[in-house]
């Protein structure tokens, strides 16, 4: 049995999976769990993780999440969904109740309703802190526009952007390994700070924000969505180690692939991954992470990991 989680805040995550793996539970009952943990507790704030997740441009909480089991390589994810703390159970129902793999925006949602979710309005979804991260962000976005429309110079791109400093990302992406050998990763994510309406990440796609296949093993990733998503470097992990490569080793050379391809313009992006021995390795673009919760700075990714018999 053995866990592995993106982040310092993985800490609640990994216990209930290590309570509810020790219970006989199966690896995705103890993922779903795990996730629903940190999803539904804003109280630590600071991640972008469910309740107390960063918002959209619009203030609207738009999730995405999903969940992958290596046995069948079974999938289901929603993405842009809104009014549900916690998005990896919706992820869960698409996966084992739809005949699809995938719901988007109101139809993900219109789904979590027939499935009996509570729905939920941004008064409880937000928390003080993201509640107050939002205003910085509109108060900012005003004072920009007021110094544009008085600096009246040339449009310059660079002024045009936003600079909230969400201070990095902060996706809960989480690999368990069960008793019995089987392996599942999950994730979730309300995304980009304040991203645009409508805007997908890395996240929910499978092979980008995470893969699994009992032939290999389980990848996620965490980072700069809009970029990862164009290399699927969780399915090239687990394609590695479905090659015989350890998860460091997959992790790292993804890692070195994606760096000499991008060159310069290389972004954030982090991966963890686990084989089917619950060996586990990660990989990373950024030499230094900052971890939001904590505020700390870390050589290399900082990531938390269990093991037990
Ligand atoms: C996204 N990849 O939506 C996510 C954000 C993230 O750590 O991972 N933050 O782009």
């Amino acid at each position: 049995m053995a866990a592995i989680g993106t982040w310092t805040f993985a800490v609640p995550a990994i216990k209930v999976v290590k309570r509810k793996l020790g219970d006989g539970s199966s690896c995705l009952d103890a993922l779903e769990a795990g996730i629903n943990a940190v999803e539904d507790d804003g109280s630590t704030g600071r991640y972008l993780v469910g309740r107390g997740g960063y918002p959209n441009a619009k203030g609207v909480h738009e999730f995405d999440a999903a969940v992958m089991v290596g046995e069948g390589c079974r999938f289901g994810g929603v993405v842009g969904l809104r009014g549900v703390a916690t998005p990896v159970s919706v992820a869960r129902r698409v996966m084992e109740t739809s005949s699809h793999s995938m719901l988007v925006g109101p139809g993900a949602t219109a789904f979590a309703v027939e499935q009996g979710f509570p729905l939920e309005t941004s008064d409880t979804l937000h928390t003080e802190e993201s509640l107050s991260a939002f205003r910085k962000f509109l108060k900012q976005q005003a004072e920009e526009a007021r110094a544009r429309a008085e600096e009246k110079m040339q449009q310059e791109k660079e002024e045009m952007k936003t600079e909230v400093s969400p201070g990095g990302h902060d996706t809960l992406g989480l690999i368990v390994l069960d008793k019995n050998s089987r392996i599942a990763a999950g994730v979730s994510t309300s995304g980009a700070p304040f991203k645009a309406e409508g805007r997908v990440g890395d996240s929910p796609l499978p092979g980008c924000g995470l893969y699994a296949d009992d032939a290999g093993g389980a990848a996620v990733a965490t980072g700069d969505g809009d970029n990862i998503m164009k290399f699927c470097p969780s399915f090239q992990v687990v394609q590695m180690m479905r090659q015989g490569f350890d998860p460091q080793t997959a992790c790292r050379e993804v890692v070195k692939q994606i760096q000499q391809k991008v060159g310069a313009d290389m972004f954030e992006m982090a991966l963890v991954a686990m084989d089917m021995k619950g060996c586990r390795g990660s990989g990373s673009t950024v030499v230094q992470w900052e971890d939001v919760c904590e505020g700390k700075k870390y050589d290399g990714f900082p990531y938390v990991t269990w093991t037990g018999e």
